[in-house]
């Protein structure tokens, strides 16, 4: 038998050792459902307190249970390391790393170069790898493939085998979780596909197989996109229903009674998040390589990044319309997280809000149950208020950015003395209060 058969033997036998590469939001989670899979699962990871805490049998991911990982590591089917060496003896590999902006807004691809790197030490014959990390179309085949087969003979496609599948992780998220959300998978050649596939079937309810690699990692650029464009058009739509002074919430929400052919979105304060403010861009970065300019990207990126500032002028008129000078006025922010009910601040449009307020001399502070402290963009600490409706109380002006679920709306429409809903948390009631004012 050649590589391939024995390999695809091993995987429907679940006798193939498996290791993956990062264990965030997107890695442990992965590994825990491939081990109670009946795989042999080594997740591998840089952050020495990731590993001792999951061999201690405890879960750092909220969407992972200690439970859960307790029972598998004290089964054997799971355990964490930070060796990569122990990939000589493992046959299946998935990367799950970040792919974060770098300050200039290109890729930053180091997480992928570093984790592929290794993996290069110790890739053989009989050895099939995944990239999950969001990335731009071609990262597979241009830019892991070369690493891979660098300082060896190896045959993609024969020897080994190398794919893509999108992570579509949404963490928090109940109803779809990584056992039960479609898998979208795509080889650099077929015959990797079909390696893939097996594979992953093995563990994961719906494999959706595409043609290649750069098919699958377009698939997840749109997905993410088309999210990211929306929003930047519902957030223009504020800012166009503002000039005619008519209710946006309003419009959204009889635009969203439409059957068919619609999907509701709704405007905010920015975009925050590790995926959609960014995603986008890995794509209008590749297609500058190409010679083409994405327009709808940029654009969109354009209004997004552009909605803190707009947030910031609203709270100078509404403090105008009390005839006072943001300078030196008291501004309270309500949630800092990117989304509600979640602890995540990064990209959060509050931190842009909190230092567009500061830079125009205001005396910012805010609240957030989830984020009991933040660093600003200028690298100062904050903590969250003690007293929630103690700073409502005293505050010239409370601007709401998240609205987490806890929130006693009612008490802070009550007891504010102006308020800024960049989400509609107040409804109808806040629009219609002479002190609320929104996007
Ligand atoms: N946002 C708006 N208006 C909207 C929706 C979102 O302003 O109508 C803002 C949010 O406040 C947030 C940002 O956009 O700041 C991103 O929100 P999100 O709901 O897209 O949440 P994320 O970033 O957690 O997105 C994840 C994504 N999952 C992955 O990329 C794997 C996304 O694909 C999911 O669709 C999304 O979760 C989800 O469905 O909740």
């Amino acid at each position: 038998m050649n590589s391939k058969e024995v390999l695809l033997r091993k995987l429907n036998e679940k006798k193939a050792r498996m290791a993956v590469l990062g264990l965030g939001y997107v890695g442990l989670p992965l590994a825990v459902v491939f081990a109670e899979a009946g795989f042999e699962v080594i997740g591998i990871d840089p952050d020495m307190s990731k590993v001792d805490t999951l061999n201690e049998g405890v879960s750092y991911i909220p969407d992972v249970s200690s439970e859960d990982v307790d029972k598998l590591i004290k089964s054997g089917l799971l355990k964490a390391t930070t060796d990569f060496s122990i990939l000589k003896d493992v046959e299946a590999v998935s990367i799950c790393v970040p792919t974060p902006l770098r300050k200039t807004g290109d890729p930053d691809m180091s997480y992928i170069d570093a984790a592929t790197s290794e993996l290069a030490k110790y890739v053989h014959a009989g050895m099939v790898i995944v990239l999950e990390s969001t990335t731009y179309p071609g990262t597979t085949r241009e830019f892991v493939l070369p690493i891979l087969t660098e300082k060896n003979d190896l045959v993609v496609g024969e020897d080994f085998f190398l794919c893509f599948s999108p992570e579509r992780v949404d963490p928090g998220r109940e109803d779809w979780t990584t056992i039960n959300t479609p898998k979208v998978l795509g080889g650099v050649t077929e015959a990797c596909g079909e390696v893939a596939d097996a594979w992953y079937s093995a563990a994961i309810e719906t494999v959706v197989p595409v043609s290649s690699a750069e098919a699958a990692e377009m698939s997840k650029l749109l997905e993410n996109t088309f999210r990211m464009i929306n929003i930047g058009l519902v957030n223009e739509l504020a800012i166009m229903c503002d000039r005619l002074n008519v209710d946006v919430w309003e419009v959204i929400d009889a635009a969203a009674t439409k059957p068919f052919g619609f999907m509701k979105f709704t405007p905010g304060p920015g975009l925050g998040g590790h995926c959609i403010p960014i995603d986008p861009l890995y794509l209008s970065w590749k297609m500058k390589a190409v010679n083409y300019n994405a327009r709808f990207i940029e654009l969109a990126s354009e209004i997004n990044t552009g909605m803190p500032r707009y947030v910031s002028i609203k709270v100078q008129d509404a403090l105008n319309e009390h005839r006072k000078a943001i300078k030196g006025s008291k501004i309270l922010i309500l949630g800092a997280a990117y989304k509600p009910d979640i602890d995540d601040l990064r990209e959060s449009p509050a931190l842009d809000v909190i230092a567009l307020l500061a830079e125009k001399g205001a005396d910012v502070s805010y609240h957030d149950p989830y984020c009991p402290s933040l660093q600003t963009n200028e690298g100062e600490a904050m903590e969250s208020v003690p007293d929630m409706m103690a700073s409502v109380r005293t505050a010239d002006c409370v601007v709401i950015i998240t609205n987490h679920s806890d929130y006693d709306y009612d008490a802070i429409l009550a007891d504010a003395l102006l308020i800024v809903d960049t989400r509609n948390a107040l409804g109808k009631a806040g629009r219609n209060n002479s002190k609320v004012f929104g996007l």
